[in-house]
């Protein structure tokens, strides 16, 4: 090494910073917009004192093939590839879990969200003045043009006044996936987050105690650059599942409240169509219940799909008709054990009401454990 190369070399060590700020970016088929992200990040925060985390749920379009080329030449960018398993919320608590960045951010891979903020968010958390910031479209400056249809702005104002209630802090963009805080503060509640749904950062005010100092950064809300959205916001839903998991989830799991509220509300969709077919229409009563057998299953399945599993949810005629044919498959394994154990308890003496409900209870069970493994989780 020449006098020169050594002083370069110098040069560029004595500018080299310790990693301070870890990225995170939660991926699904982003794989053309990884690139020009990572271009985007080096512009707003110079060559070094950070990485980037790539969080991939298995996307099909080699997403985290890409994030990886990326890496074997920039160690700043790292991939965490999840199989069979899918979420927002909980990627990106594993991603901020998975650094060892004392300062942790989570953003979006589509180019909505700007990281020529970043900069600015980390230094009022560093200062100590505020312990969270968070970029919003609804701040004074910011705009919320890239937001692709005016539901979804409704779906936001409301969230915001729902969002004041639940963490006591005035928010003017509950919603926003787009915040920065210490990594150390993120690990200590990591254990009481519910990894459901979309509203991490929401998730994270409502937890934290004390309460987290809050700074909003106004947000220009950009058009997705490549690829398609893959959420859509249920923000009701999104709250009152949020809400449940807070409360009672620890109980009953959310997922299997949802999971028996759909069941319940199949339960009145079967009786409906044995009365249409075996009373209006005169069908013999074995065929009415087999018709009303069908169509109880269909709509579980629909609403199971829209409902308990919308951050996994099922798409395309292909998908749709194979999950479809495995919910009826799991529901038959419920429906037998139903018949055999509410069998076995009425010739034992059981009350016949109390009989046919542990039947249910049990079949609804069966049902959970085998759909969510085999309709929608990770045998699928
Ligand atoms: N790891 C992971 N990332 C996801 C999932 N769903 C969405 N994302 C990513 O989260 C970010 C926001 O999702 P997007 O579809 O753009 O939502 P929108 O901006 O609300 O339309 C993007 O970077 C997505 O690739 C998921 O289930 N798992
Ligand atoms: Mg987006």
């Amino acid at each position: 090494m020449d006098m020169n190369h050594a002083a370069i070399a110098h040069a560029a060590e004595a500018a080299a910073k310790p990693l301070e700020l870890a990225i995170v970016l939660p991926t699904l088929n982003e794989k053309a917009n990884i690139a020009p992200m990572v271009m985007r990040l080096e512009q707003a925060l110079g060559p070094s004192g950070w990485e980037a985390v790539f969080v991939d749920d298995n996307s099909k379009d080699g997403t985290a093939e890409e994030a990886r080329r990326i890496g074997q030449t920039d160690p700043r960018i790292r991939v965490i590839q999840r199989i069979g398993r899918r979420g927002l919320a909980s990627a990106a608590i594993e991603g901020m879990c998975a650094t060892a960045a004392p300062y942790v951010a989570v953003m979006d891979a589509d180019h909505q969200h700007d990281p020529a903020l970043l900069l600015d968010m980390l230094a009022v958390v560093k200062s100590g003045e505020y312990d969270l910031a968070y970029a919003s479209r609804f701040a004074e400056g910011g705009s919320a043009e890239g937001l692709s249809s005016k539901g979804r702005e409704k779906g936001s104002q409301f969230a915001n006044s729902l969002a004041r209630k639940l963490t006591g802090t005035e928010l003017s963009d509950a919603m926003s996936g787009f915040f920065l805080l210490r990594a150390e503060q993120l690990r200590s509640q990591a254990d009481r987050l519910s990894g459901i749904g979309f509203k991490i950062m929401l998730d994270i005010l409502a937890t934290a105690e004390p309460k987290l100092r809050v700074k909003e950064f106004p947000l220009k809300f950009a058009q997705r650059a490549a690829g398609e959205s893959k959420l859509d916001h249920g923000v009701v839903l999104d709250f009152i599942a949020g809400l449940y998991d807070r409360w009672l989830g620890r109980v009953i799991p959310t997922r299997f409240a949802l999971f028996g509220t759909v069941g319940g509300l199949g339960v009145l969709v079967h009786m409906a169509v044995v009365g249409l077919f075996f009373r209006l229409l005169d069908l013999s009563f074995t065929w009415a219940v087999a018709i009303a057998t069908v169509v109880a299953m269909t709509f579980n399945f629909w609403l199971n799909n829209l409902l308990t599993y919308r951050d996994q949810k099922l798409a395309g005629a292909e998908g749709m008709f194979f999950g479809w044919i495995k919910f009826c498959l799991a529901c038959s394994v419920g429906a037998l054990a139903n018949v055999g154990v509410s069998s076995v308890l009425e010739a034992i003496q059981f009350h016949w009401y109390a009989a046919a409900l542990i039947g249910v209870i049990i079949a609804s069970v069966w049902n959970y454990a085998l759909s969510s493994r085999f309709v929608w989780g990770r045998f699928k």
